[in-house]
């Protein structure tokens, strides 16, 4: 009969350990390593070697200070990886003599886009771009701060981004959503810390 406590004993302390474990806490690990997955880095393709040095993930760019950050047209879009602050302000410049073209199309400069007008898909598609009323292949930013997103177009050398909150800095190649994956190419762009104004 000593046996009988004994076994109840271990179904216990067995039931109470299951029991003890946080709910959901299975779904949060394989939610957090999908999501991890998702933001791993593309190798490195046909980019151009940077000049300035790379942007660290989550570092923090002194006031003055450039970094560079490639951004592939074939991704939806490139997260800036430094940390950001309401009212950071930053300058964003492509350096010259980069190219990158959408499926069959010319190369052409992420300043200027692709205005697509003698492609008839294009024309029929323009309306879908993210940014429908830019060029394709132009370079985007997306701006998530304070619960709000909006997309802007970097069409000039020199264009500063001042964030108006806290949030996330993204970049991209104007596209029509999902069709991101036929593009080619990559650039590297370049930002600099401005000071607060
Ligand atoms: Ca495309």
């Amino acid at each position: 009969m000593q046996t009988a406590p004994s076994a109840t004993s271990a179904f216990r302390r067995a039931q109470m350990a299951i029991d003890a474990r946080p709910p959901g806490r299975l779904a949060a690990l394989a939610l957090s390593a999908l999501l991890s997955a998702c933001a791993a880095p593309v190798p490195a393709t046909d980019s151009a070697p940077p000049t300035d040095a790379v942007c660290v993930q989550g570092g923090r760019l002194p006031v003055g200070q450039t970094c560079q950050v490639r951004v592939e047209a074939a991704r939806r879009e490139t997260p800036l990886p430094l940390a950001l602050a309401a009212g950071d302000r930053y300058r964003i410049d492509v350096p010259g003599g980069q190219q990158w073209n959408d499926w069959h199309r010319l190369p052409v400069d992420p300043l200027a886009g692709d205005d697509g007008k003698d492609s008839l898909p294009m024309k029929l598609g323009a309306t879908f771009k993210r940014m429908p009323d830019e060029p394709y292949m132009t370079l985007g930013v997306a701006l998530r701060t304070d619960g709000t997103c909006r997309s802007v177009r970097v069409g000039t050398q020199g264009q500063v981004l001042a964030l108006q909150g806290a949030g996330k800095v993204a970049l991209f190649a104007n596209d029509i959503p999902l069709l991101n994956w036929n593009n080619s190419g990559s650039v590297w762009v370049t930002v600099q810390r401005l000071p607060a104004e």
